[in-house]
């Protein structure tokens, strides 16, 4: 999954409790690095009923100090105590990708200038609009995203 600095999104686990009490998960997400790092993480603790089986979702998470062009690992699992009883199995990682880069090839060129002028103008729903192209998010691809790609113009990483 390619993300950009500030996109946030989600980890999700399926948790089910295999006993007939009540029972309390701590379900934990976090975001490493490729030194094992942590750079982001989230817990909550979750109630389940006697066989109960649901769907927990961390986030939406952001990483503010994510580096581009830097693939990240995601985890997220579900302990009771220290044993770790059920874990995420969605995309496992998201790589950053640099502001301006619409197509995610590590430059910010022509080809990203193109894919804003394409959507230009236009909102999500519409034909033609391009969430990539949306960098900022706001729904629009408006001259803020096209400022995006000029701002970052030439930019590479090898
Ligand atoms: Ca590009
Ligand atoms: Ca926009």
């Amino acid at each position: 999954m390619d993300i950009r600095i500030g996109d946030p999104f989600i980890i999700r686990i399926t948790v089910r409790n295999n006993l007939d009490t009540e029972q309390t998960f701590l379900v934990i997400g976090f975001i490493y690095d490729k030194r094992g790092w942590i750079v982001e993480g989230m817990t909550v603790s979750e109630q389940f009923a006697p066989f109960e089986s649901r769907e927990i979702v961390l986030g939406p998470m952001t990483m503010p100090d994510a580096q581009e062009g830097i693939t990240y690992n995601l985890f997220g699992g579900a302990y009771i105590g220290q044993d770790l009883v059920a874990h995420s199995d969605n995309p496992d990682f998201v790589r950053v990708v640099m502001m301006g880069d619409v197509n995610a090839d590590n430059k910010v060129n022509i080809f990203d200038l193109a894919s804003v002028g394409l959507a230009y103008g236009k909102k999500y729903g519409e034909p033609g609009y391009d969430r990539k192209a949306d960098m900022n998010n706001d729904g629009v691809v408006s001259i803020f995203d096209l400022a995006t790609v000029g701002l970052n113009y030439g930019r590479e990483i090898k």
